[in-house]
This record gives structure tokens, sequence and C-alpha cells, in this order.
């Protein structure tokens, strides 16, 4: 088996590079210099038409949106990692639910918020009746996540698994950026502590300031 990881640091390849560390697999990494356009190059389209990173390539098929790549990777390999729930399990169902839940539901009014009200969007891009209703709907969406951490502390439930992997690093930078203050989700706070705590995530964080 090879894995060949297309990325650039500090983008949404580093959730892909942060389950990859999980699971540790190796891999062979391969730097795409988006500043330089390498991902609009004839050779990177074959691999991904849409021209973006993550990418990886598993034993020459390629495979692109960060989403699937994160289910494919914990099917194949964080079953026996005790990192992803069995296919057919209980858990399988809410590890896919609650995954695609933070892609969709959770993520679209983090971005769509940032978007609007960053200021390194140009004021004119902005729209702040946006801006005030995305954060609304993020502010549901986040105490739907604190509550149901609040349950047993992982999202998944029975454990610690590659969709707490995921959705925490994305979330941690995404309130970073929107620099909001998430203290009063108590248990979801305690949980991004704990996520940042692991040693995957601290050797993710190296390899970013090494970068
Ligand atoms: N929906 C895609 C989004 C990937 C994406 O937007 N990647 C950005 C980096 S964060 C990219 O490659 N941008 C280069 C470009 O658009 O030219 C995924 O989740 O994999």
């Amino acid at each position: 088996m090879s894995i060949t990881f297309y990325y650039n640091p500090m983008s949404s390849a580093s959730r892909v590079q942060l389950t990859l560390a999980e699971l540790d697999i190796p891999h062979e990494k391969v730097f795409v210099d988006l500043q330089a356009k390498d991902q609009r190059k004839p050779e990177f389209l074959k691999l991904n038409p849409n021209g973006k990173i993550p990418t990886i390539v598993v034993d020459g098929q390629p495979m692109f949106e960060s989403i699937a790549i994160q289910i494919y990777l914990g099917e194949r390999y964080g079953v026996e990692r005790g990192l992803w729930p069995a296919v057919g399990s209980r858990e399988h169902m809410q590890a896919l639910t609650w995954l695609c839940w933070a892609q969709v539901s959770l993520g679209t009014p983090l971005f769509t918020y940032m978007h609007n009200a960053s200021e390194q969007v140009p004021a004119e891009a902005r729209n702040a009746v946006q801006a005030e209703r995305a954060l609304a709907e993020l502010h549901e969406a986040l105490a739907i996540l604190d509550a149901r951490l609040g349950e047993t502390g992982n999202i998944v439930h029975d454990k610690w698994t590659l969709v707490d992997a995921d959705v925490s690093s994305v979330l941690g930078w995404g309130l970073y950026m929107i620099k909001l203050d998430a203290s009063k989700y108590t248990h979801l706070t305690a949980w991004l502590e704990r996520a940042d705590s692991r040693p995957a995530a601290r050797a993710l964080r190296e390899a970013h300031q090494q970068a």
C-alpha cells in the first residue's frame, strides 16, 4: 500500500495531515506551492480537477474532498487502530452523522461568518446582515455540539475517534480565526483542550512551526 499526500501547511490539508498522524500511517508528502499555482498544473489537475489540496493518491488511485478522505482513511485504517467504529455499527452511524453535520451545519455558518466579518476581507465584500445571521446559526450549532459532548465527552460517545480529531481541529482553528469567546460552552472547551494535547495534534503544531 502506498499513500501520497498533496498538501500545503495551514490549509484544509491540515485536517488530513492530523488524521494521518493519528493513524500513524506511513505516507509520502508532496508540498503543493499554492502561490506558484502548482495546483493548476496539468499533472496536478489529473489528480484533482478542482486544483485543490488536500488530495491523496492511494496505490495509484487519486482521491479529493477532505471529508471523503477522512471517511476513507477511517474505514480502511481506523477500525483496527480503535479510532473509527466498525462499518454497520451504531457508532459508525453516529460517526458519519456528526462528521457530515460538522462539515455542513457547523462549517457553513462558521465560514459564512468568517467571510463576512473578518478584517482580512475587504470591507466592501462583507455583509453585516449575513454576518449577524451566520453568527446566530453558529451559536446554535455550538450549543448542540456542547450538549452532545456533555453526555460522555466524545462525539461518538464510546471513545475518542477520528471524528473528534477532525472536528476539533477545524473548529479550534475557526474559533481562533473569528476570535469567538467560546468559554460558555464548557464541555466543548474542555474537549478542545483535550484535542490539543494529543500527540498527533502536538506533532502537527510543531510541523507548522517549522514550515
Ligand atoms: N472542499 C475542499 C476544499 C479544499 C480547498 O479549498 N483547498 C484550498 C486550500 S485551503 C486550495 O487548495 N486552494 C487552492 C486554490 O483554490 O487555488 C476540501 O474540503 O477538500
